[in-house]
């Protein structure tokens, strides 16, 4: 007799991708099962705890959209929402749709073996169960693989290392530390001015500068709350043809056709309302390296207007790469806080870390000393969540083997030879270049599709063709020659970040309109390029 799966669908992770999975299968019909490492949903919502943590994407276009219900009863109190109240976010939406009981939390996914025999997966936990499953739906994140850099000797550090991704949950007391920030990305940017506050002094460690904007964080009025409600429909339905997942305000203007009064005038107003939305000024400023030049130089000439020290003005100044072709930051007074007597940068390309030692590090130049050292190192971003499992297929092949000369998909959601495997947000996708809530509603949507089709035929199995894959990769390919993004000569995007991960541009930056036109037509022919028994 055939064996059947425990369940169809196993859902490994409960952030915003596992809620949403679980909720949309199991309206689809199908049995769900998820298992979640963290102790709570939210995924990088419940990680991230580091101070500042915040949301660097307005709240009212970081939230689901497909339920008018959901956000009429959800009421975010600030312009980008703060990690605690995302978390409060996530679980509203849990209990709402009532997908709690369906979550084992505190349990990790291992190893997932794929059966022929069951026509499914066998999935291990760190907690010794093991479930077998018809489908395997990855939720896993794209930026939860935290990252610590194998740096020398820091075993030998006698202080308290923290990576801002494993902040503790019931918070450190910085106070009267001397603490060393390692990193100046999304993350570092956040958390030093916070930081900052606190501790007695503060080193920070920048190997590149990077592009910030301020936030202009401010609470949000009701009345422009109530407005955003009652156009939830015309909401939702502009989200998805956005590019950007979100509807971003432009002049419409090219910055190449202003005069430098005008262009001032412009910038100015952009910078005064904030948020990364500041990218969207000028429609050939993502395509044009001359037109980007302009706009990196206003951001580059704030940076010395607010640094009171040239030489460290100098040393936060970024060059080297296109604005936007790293991901750009959102701060709160982050260049205002290297005035501070107490704080201090060192740029790690005018002296290299050496060794950690037992009361800080050593770089080329100097000993630094310090009580604490915050790793805001990043993440092994798009593939390493799924890497980190042993996770094997047809042939018993590793994913991570397979994936080891540079991760290929058919759409970012599947890989031949990993039949019934989706992977939501997964390398190939437009998610971490698109407002990533929105494109997971996407990709969970088009799953579900997926699995329903198969149901309605009988059939129980289905694998991407290599072809298939083969043609994905040139399109992912192809976009990114169409952007400045092929300019930066290092990004977590391309993997740079991590020792031996090749350098490869991972996510598709066709936007998240193109890809939707895409996915949905390769749905409506009949799931072209899969094959389905
Ligand atoms: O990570 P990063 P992150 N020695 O990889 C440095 C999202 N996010 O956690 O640039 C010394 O960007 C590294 O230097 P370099 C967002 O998508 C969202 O900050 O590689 N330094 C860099 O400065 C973001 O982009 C929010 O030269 C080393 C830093 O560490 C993504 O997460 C908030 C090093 C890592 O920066 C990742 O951001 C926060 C080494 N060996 C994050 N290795 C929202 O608000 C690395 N670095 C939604």
């Amino acid at each position: 007799m055939t064996p059947t799966p425990d369940v169809d669908c196993l859902v490994i992770g409960a952030g915003f991708g596992g809620i949403y999975a679980v909720h949309k299968l199991r309206e689809a019909g199908f049995g769900v099962r998820a298992f979640e490492a963290g102790s709570d949903v939210g995924g990088v919502w419940f990680w991230n705890r580091y101070p500042g943590a915040r949301c660097d994407v307005p709240s009212l276009a970081y939230q689901y959209s497909f339920s008018e219900e959901l956000d009429r009863d959800w009421t975010w109190s600030e312009r980008f929402a703060t990690q605690p109240e995302i978390q409060r976010y996530a679980r509203f939406v849990a209990e709402r749709l009532d997908v709690l009981p369906h979550i084992t939390f505190d349990t990790r996914v291992t190893a997932a073996a794929w059966d022929e025999e069951l026509t499914g997966w066998r999935v291990v936990t760190d907690t010794g169960t093991t479930v077998t499953c018809r489908f395997l739906i990855s939720a896993a994140g794209a930026l939860s693989a935290a990252q610590t850099p194998p740096f020398a000797g820091i075993e030998d550090f006698a202080g308290q290392a923290l990576h801002t991704s494993r902040w503790p949950a019931d918070g450190v007391d910085l106070t009267g530390k001397r603490v060393a920030v390692i990193g100046t990305g999304s993350t570092g940017i956040q958390a030093v001015p916070e930081i900052a506050e606190q501790a007695e002094h503060v080193t920070v460690f920048q190997r590149t500068a990077n592009f910030s904007v301020p936030a202009q964080n401010r609470p949000l009025p009701p009345d422009e709350v109530a407005r955003a409600k009652a156009h939830w429909a015309d909401r939702r339905a502009a989200t998805f043809t956005t590019r950007a997942g979100h509807v971003i305000p432009t002049t419409g203007k090219r910055i190449l056709d202003v005069s430098p009064e005008e262009r001032m005038a412009d910038l100015e107003k952009a910078w005064q309302f904030g948020g990364n939305e500041f990218l969207g000024t000028y429609i050939d400023t993502s395509k044009d390296l001359e037109a980007n030049a302009l706009l990196a130089d206003f951001v580059r000439d704030k940076i010395r207007s607010i640094v009171h020290d040239p030489a460290t003005a100098e040393k936060l100044v970024p060059t080297g790469h296109p604005i936007g072709s790293k991901r750009i930051c959102v701060d709160t007074a982050y260049y205002e806080t290297f005035n501070r007597p107490d704080v201090e940068l060192v740029d790690l390309r005018a002296e290299t870390i050496e060794t950690f030692t037992p009361t800080g590090l050593r770089t080329t130049a100097a000993e630094y000393a310090f009580d604490t050292v915050v790793l805001a190192t990043g993440f092994d971003a798009l593939t390493g969540a799924l890497t980190r499992i042993d996770i094997r297929g047809t042939d018993g092949q590793s994913l991570a083997d397979e994936w080891a000369p540079g991760a290929q998909t058919y759409l970012g959601l599947t890989v031949p030879g990993f039949p019934n495997l989706f992977t939501v947000t997964g390398p190939g996708s437009p998610s971490v270049l698109v407002t990533v809530v929105i494109a997971i509603e996407h990709h969970v949507d088009w799953i579900s599709g997926h699995l329903v089709h198969l149901r309605a035929h009988g059939w129980t199995r289905t694998e991407a063709e290599p072809a298939a894959r083969d043609w994905w990769t040139d399109q992912v390919r192809a976009t990114t020659q169409l952007t400045l993004h092929r300019h930066a000569p290092s990004s977590w995007y391309l993997g740079t970040n991590i020792p031996g991960k090749p350098r490869l541009f991972l996510p598709y930056a066709g936007g998240l309109d193109n890809y939707r036109v895409v996915a949905d037509g390769i749905a409506t022919d009949g799931y072209r390029g899969f094959a389905m028994t």
